[in-house]
């Protein structure tokens, strides 16, 4: 019997180690070590040899069971990798330069992301830095420091989100200006790009908008200064129009104005406009002095500087520049409209 399994091992390291496919490698196992397999058939038949001799041959056996299975698991893995790397030799190249399957649409930004940045990079260019704060603001900087008196109107709960007084949603981006004098001496120029909110809802006002504010303070700032920054602006942003300055009323500045733009329609004509109701003008910010008492609730001295500072709808800006009527169409996420804008 040992010779018999001497001749089984070299038998089984021959045809193993040739078998030319995995089919007949699984041939050769259930042949060898399967249920019904030679070596199987001689463990079953140890129970028919005297017990001296059963002890050594079940060792033996056990042995060349191990050592055939450890063969076998060899060439198993020996031609996975073989059929492994004949797929990858006969698979067609990939060519990573092919258009995809399936279509797919460029991505573009939002028409009021657009127009921000737009703004935001012509203010850079004139000197100004960006500032930002918090859209959860305390009462103080967004009314109290902007010389907003008690019984003002945007205080009302009607026109203003109070999370719980005197915490509120900034009705505009004015309390990081506040924040920004408070931390800096003049000379200062910074715009605060942003979101503010407001209790609103119509065709041109929505509960949420994005509101830049525009701040110079130094010695000797003049309302000539304000009219050239927004003459600049105006300018880049639209193309050279001529600005009509209104006087209205803030409590943050004084002498306050609305600030007008020639029709882009009908170029002031009004004939039949409905872009301007046939007013000739649109009205796209406002503005003004700084009043004495902002400088005074920062620490500046009104008698020593002075400022100007205007405030503009993102939104409306943009409404304008692309023929937009209604502000709701902003946030409804329709692609008919976003798409326009993809380029
Ligand atoms: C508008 C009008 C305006 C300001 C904002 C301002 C800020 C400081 C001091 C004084 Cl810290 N004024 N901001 C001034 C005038 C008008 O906004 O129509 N916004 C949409």
């Amino acid at each position: 019997m040992n010779e018999n399994l001497d001749h089984i091992l070299s038998e089984v390291r021959n045809h193993v180690s040739s078998a030319p496919t995995r089919e007949e490698l699984e041939r050769l196992r259930v042949h060898y070590v399967g249920k019904k397999g030679v070596i199987t058939s001689l463990l079953h038949q140890l129970k028919d040899l005297p017990a001296e001799k059963r002890k050594e041959m079940g060792a033996r056996l056990n042995d060349v069971k191990t050592d055939v299975e450890k063969v076998l698991k060899a060439r198993q893995s020996e031609l996975n990798r073989k059929a492994l790397e004949d797929q990858l030799n006969s698979a067609p190249a990939l060519d990573l330069s092919l258009p995809g399957q399936y279509a797919t649409s460029a991505g573009a930004l939002h028409p009021v992301t657009r127009v921000m940045e737009e703004f935001i990079q012509i203010m850079k260019r004139i000197g100004f830095s960006v500032a930002t704060g918090p859209e959860v603001e305390l009462d103080y900087y967004n009314f109290e420091a902007l010389n907003t008196p008690e019984h003002h109107p945007a205080r009302d709960m009607q026109d203003t989100f109070y999370i719980e007084p005197p915490i509120l949603l900034r009705s505009h981006t004015s309390p990081v200006q506040i924040r920004a004098m408070k931390n800096k001496k003049p000379p200062l120029q910074i715009i605060a790009p942003g979101k503010v909110y407001r209790s609103d809802y119509d065709m041109t006002h929505v509960p949420m908008f994005h509101q830049i504010e525009g701040l110079m303070v130094d010695e000797h700032i003049s309302f000539a200064d304000l009219k050239g920054v927004l003459h600049y602006l105006v300018k880049d942003l639209f193309g050279a129009r001529p600005l009509r300055f209104r006087p209205s009323y803030f409590p943050f500045t004084e002498p306050s104005a609305e600030v007008d733009m020639q029709c882009i329609s009908c170029r002031g004509s009004g004939k039949e406009c409905r872009v301007c109701k046939s007013t000739g003008w649109l009205e796209i910010g406002g503005c003004g002095m700084v009043h004495p008492n902002v400088f005074r609730s920062v620490n500046y001295d009104p008698d020593k500087v002075s400022g100007f500072a205007f405030g503009m709808g993102m939104e409306r800006i943009a409404m304008l520049k692309y023929g937009i009527d209604d502000i709701r169409s902003f946030f409804e996420n329709d692609l008919r409209m976003l798409e326009q804008f993809s380029c």
